[in-house]
């Protein structure tokens, strides 16, 4: 049976010229491998109104899975995330000046979602194609967290089928022309993008290998 996966970016932020997930994630969009069907929809670098759009191109494309993906400059390898938490926190102003302190994302929602990809897997399938990749157990407290636990929610709430997970990805090459900070090429990042993708869509099951961090 043929699989649509959902895969959004984010637009530049915090004084970048460009978001590296959208970059990426506009060059699969409308790709097929195999049955497996990506598209890509940019959303906004925005508390609540990231929600809202995702929310609107869920219904609009009715994927199977859905993988937004973010920048976290900083980052030396691709990192599909574990978990969302219900905490909004931000160290610098959103896209339209939002700045919440310890706010919850939802009142009523639990403290966090695991995500639903087989996430050791994904980051299996990475390396063996020579991708720096490894699981991350933090998405951080601002709108990328925000997202991944929104999109986690709205599965939850709508009991729905869909398999939902964030993948953060270092910054690319151009951008850090003028800083001291890791980076990967872009097309490694969109490399790393599609073999997770088409991974999380081929399996369900998460495979049983050693993980974790210390720190
Ligand atoms: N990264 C930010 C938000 C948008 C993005 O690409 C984050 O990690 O929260």
């Amino acid at each position: 049976m043929s699989k649509k996966v959902l895969l959004t970016g984010f637009e530049p932020f915090g004084g970048e010229k460009i978001n590296p997930s959208w970059e990426a994630v506009k060059q699969l969009n409308g790709k097929v491998f195999d049955d497996i069907e990506l598209s890509a929809e940019r959303i906004p670098t925005v508390y609540r109104e990231s929600i809202d759009a995702l929310e609107m191109h869920i219904e609009k494309h009715q994927p199977d899975i859905v993988i937004c993906v973010g920048q976290a400059g900083g980052r030396l390898h691709v990192t599909p995330e574990k978990v969302a938490i219900n905490l909004d926190e931000a160290r610098i102003p959103d896209n339209a000046g939002n700045q919440p302190i310890d706010e919850k994302i939802s009142e009523d929602g639990p403290a966090a979602y695991f995500t639903g990809l087989p996430i050791k897997r994904m980051v299996e399938g990475m390396k063996e194609q020579g991708i720096p990749a490894s699981v991350s157990y933090t998405a951080g407290t601002f709108v990328c967290n925000h997202v991944f636990y929104g999109l986690m929610d709205y599965i939850h709430r709508t009991s729905s089928n869909i398999r939902g997970g964030f993948i953060h990805i270092p910054f690319i090459t151009e951008q850090v022309v003028d800083k001291k900070a890791p980076s990967l090429s872009l097309d490694t990042i969109v490399k790393g993008i599609r073999i997770a993708a088409v991974g999380a869509a081929r399996h369900e099951a998460d495979v049983h290998s050693v993980g974790g961090a210390t720190h």
